[in-house]
């Protein structure tokens, strides 16, 4: 049906007819969408269905990524691409009047996931597709994705996120594959033939249905399979009250966990994470039994990756199964388990390593309390043997401790390899924040620099880029990233350098009518395109970009003779709803922006615009139209970053720290290529072992802060009382933790020197073709290949 655009059409046209059961003039949109996501849908069943019997068949070597999110977003252009198929129904819907576009955006956001982690999955899921490696993600089916956000009065609302209400057509609801997850209960221990055997009893089951949705790989027939578990009530118990069992089991999969630090809903979270360990784990091992008698080589067909520690429970889980179900001994399952799982760690943020209190773990997971238990015992034995009387040393490694459960030492102690995400992050877990494990299990610490898939961020989501790029290199590049580095020939080519210029240009304008459409203002497309977009947290620094932004506004107000170039300051970011400090930088942002730009002495200068809602389709059309990237987390505090990556392949040049994975893309594109600013990790875990430096010092002695941090609270930006005041305590008063004004002045001059650049049009366009060019290491390929070798093993099909 897409072998050619005739065909297509036809196919279409009665598809649609048989689906909605209406005329194709009767049609609306969401008809079309659903008509055509189907079709694809089916399309990709014979691959799907081929890859799953070749996997079978082969018995090589297969990897279950498991992580809590899978921040996808849409899905239907990206099956076209890799299917190959976009130019056939893009000429093929032309013919019959719809434009592919308006149809793509009718697609909701698969956004099940809060940032970085979750967005890193989706990227690896396309990369192990693409390079036919047998891989498979878990995760969890949320009803509500990540929240919706709203910008009232200038500060974040949220709404339940509704990516389901029209259903999801990718996904194939899987029940023939159900299965049951017990919690509570306690457990019965009986003796048999002088074996103790441990039993769950009396437990409240939730039954999980897996919807699957194919992953479909670049131009190759792979289709791996990503399950995502839905929790949905098993038999009712008679005595028990239905309607609580029933709200109580739904809500398992009902809401995305949000972000970080802030715990609310404890047991449901811990909840929605042996769900899905448990869950997939019975689904692979019932996979395994249909090809294998037992489960003594097991490690020798799977391996199980945790994203962050999150599913760490597959860790005992998998010790249940074994000793429980299969009838191991301790020694032989510990070994299969140890040698089965892998783990990332994504975070050095102490606040953001998880611990469970006892209290709340035993009784919600009995067996798999005591299993944790021993495997504490056992692993604290070993400590007093090689550390005797250490007794601060052992407590501090213990996998319970305070009666606490601690998911970090669990997945340290449980697993063959831990790998950070960028070099300096895993050079500071193995010197720092790990540093004792490391110590004794050296060998199974690696690192892993994170990738992104250069499919989605530049094939796709900049079609004019990529089309530049295979003109003058040829479309290698698409498989082969590394080949970008050929664009290098045209960095004297004043031809091809303009052409780059116009892509920019137009990616801009693109922006800038989304920019128009959504908030009304109007932007310069000559400004410099200044754009900062993630979560917003304290260590990210939002915070010293607005303070920059406030510092420019008054250079324009208060000094006539000074210069500077247009600039658009685009702010896009989502808060943790309960993070307090992070909303108030929000409402800061906000509140700039309208002073600024009302401003008409000001407002050719200077604009400020707040995205509302980023997420992973606006992501596509914010990073093409980048100029400058800010990356300025406080160094040591981002574990890698990909954000960074994406506005560097899209040929932004990067303002930022010697943080995370910026320290690699200076390395591979050289450090005139980019503006570093700041204080180094080194420098600032220094200043935190003295205690921190003296913030008051900079604001006594530097007028230019003096100024912008008076203005939090002298009523210039905002004329309600207090308003911003806990920020303004958080700098002086709390001895600003993340160094914002410590950095301002480097971060000033950097900032002035970026724009001299920019207006020396031909060195900025040079520039940014290096960072292309210097772009395919960043690609989740290379990434997901050194997993593949290094960690897991697995090879192509
Ligand atoms: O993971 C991010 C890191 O901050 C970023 O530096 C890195 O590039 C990225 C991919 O490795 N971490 C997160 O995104 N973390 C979370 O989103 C998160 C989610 C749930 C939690 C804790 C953290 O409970």
């Amino acid at each position: 049906m897409f072998s050619n655009k005739e065909n297509f059409k036809q196919a279409f046209l009665q598809k649609l007819e048989m689906m909605c059961g209406k005329s194709f003039g009767e049609s609306t949109k969401r008809d079309q969408f659903s008509t055509l996501g189907n079709m694809v849908r089916e399309y990709i069943s014979t691959e799907w269905i081929n890859t799953n019997e070749c996997y079978r068949t082969s018995k090589g070597k297969q990897v279950y990524y498991f992580s809590i999110e899978f921040l996808l977003g849409r899905l239907l252009y990206h099956n076209l691409l890799n299917l190959g198929i976009e130019d056939v129904v893009k000429d093929g819907l032309k013919d019959l009047g719809i434009d592919l576009c308006a149809l793509e955006e009718i697609e909701s956001d698969a956004g099940l996931g809060n940032g970085g982690l979750g967005r890193l999955a989706a990227c690896f899921m396309d990369s192990l597709a693409s390079l036919n490696l047998p891989g498979h993600g878990c995760g969890i089916r949320y009803k509500h994705g990540l929240f919706e956000q709203k910008i009232v009065d200038g500060y974040q609302v949220e709404l339940p996120e509704q990516w389901l209400r029209h259903g999801h057509v990718w996904e194939v609801r899987r029940e023939d594959l159900a299965v049951k997850v017990p919690f509570w209960g306690s457990v019965d221990c009986k003796e048999e033939n002088g074996e103790l055997l441990f039993r769950h009893i009396d437990a409240e089951t939730i039954t999980a249905v897996p919807y699957d949705m194919p992953i479909v790989g670049y131009k190759t027939e792979t289709v791996n399979t990503l399950r995502l578990w839905n929790a949905e009530p098993s038999a009712y118990p008679v005595h028990k009250d239905i309607l609580k069992y029933k709200r109580d089991t739904e809500l398992v999969s009902e809401f995305l966990y949000p972000d970080d630090t802030h715990d609310e809903g404890k047991i449901l979270r811990l909840k929605q994470q042996y769900f899905l360990v448990s869950a997939s784990l019975q689904s692979i091992i019932l996979s395994y039994k249909k090809q294998h008698q037992c489960l003594h080589a097991f490690h020798e067909h799977i391996s199980i990756h945790i994203n962050d520690t999150h599913p760490v429970l597959a860790i005992p889980e998998l010790m249940r199964i074994l000793l429980d179900e299969e009838g191991m001994g301790w020694d032989e399952a510990w070994h299969i388990t140890v040698n089965t799982i892998s783990y990332t760690n994504h975070t050095t943020l102490s606040e953001a390593l998880e611990k469970w209190p006892v209290r709340i773990f035993q009784p919600l997971l009995p067996r798999i309390y005591m299993i944790v238990d021993e495997i504490n015992e056992r692993f604290c034995q070993h400590l007093w043997e090689k550390y005797p009387g250490e007794w601060k040393r052992i407590e501090s490694m213990a996998i319970i401790a305070q009666d606490q459960v601690k998911m970090a030492h669990l997945a340290l102690v449980g697993s063959y390899s831990v790998n950070g995400v960028a070099a300096l992050h895993t050079d500071i877990l193995k010197k720092r924040e790990m540093n004792s494990f490391y110590q004794i299990f050296p060998g199974k610490f690696n690192n892993k620099t994170n990738g992104i898939t250069h499919r989605r961020w530049l094939l796709k989501a900049n079609p004019l880029l990529a089309s530049l790029i295979s003109e003058g290199i040829g479309d290698d590049w698409i498989w082969e990233p590394n080949k970008l580095i050929q664009l290098r020939k045209y960095e004297e080519d004043r031809s091809f350098l303009q052409q780059l210029f116009q892509v920019k240009q137009q990616n801009k304008t693109r922006l800038a009518s989304r920019i128009k459409e959504k908030t009304g203002l109007v932007v310069d497309t000559a400004s410099i395109f200044d754009i900062h977009v993630k979560r917003l947290h304290a260590y990210k620094r939002q915070l010293l970009n607005i303070l920059h932004v406030m510092y420019l506004y008054n250079r324009l107000k208060e000094d006539s003779s000074f210069q500077m170039h247009p600039r658009t300051f685009i702010f896009g970011a989502k808060a943790s709803p309960g993070y307090y400090y992070a909303k108030k930088i929000i409402k800061l942002i906000n509140t700039v922006a309208d002073k600024v730009n009302e401003d008409v002495m000001t407002k050719e200068k200077l604009k400020v615009v707040f995205l509302e809602n980023y997420r992973v389709s606006s992501a596509e059309e914010v990073f093409p139209a980048a100029d400058i990237s800010e990356q300025i987390s406080t160094a040591s505090k981002e574990a890698s970053g990909t954000g960074n990556m994406k506005f560097m392949m899209n040929g932004a040049l990067t303002v930022g720290t010697l943080d995370g994975a910026n320290v690699e893309m200076m390395e591979k594109v050289g450090s005139d290529h980019l503006f570093i600013f700041g204080l180094t990790a080194e420098k600032v875990m220094e200043y935190e072992q003295q205690g921190g430096y003296h913030s008051l010092d900079y604001y006594h002695h530097d007028k230019r802060i003096r100024q912008v941090v008076d203005q939090l609270i002298n009523g210039f930006f905002s004329d309600v009382d207090g308003e911003f005041e806990p920020i303004v305590d958080s700098l002086l008063m709390e001895n600003d933790q993340y160094f914002v004004l410590r950095d301002f002045d480097s971060y000033v001059n950097i900032q002035k020197q970026a724009e001299r650049t920019y207006e020396n049009q031909d060195q900025w366009l040079k520039m940014s073709l290096r960072n292309i060019a210097a772009s395919g290491y960043f690609s989740s390929d290379r990434t997901i290949r050194e997993y593949a070798e290094d960690i897991w093993k697995i090879k192509s099909i």
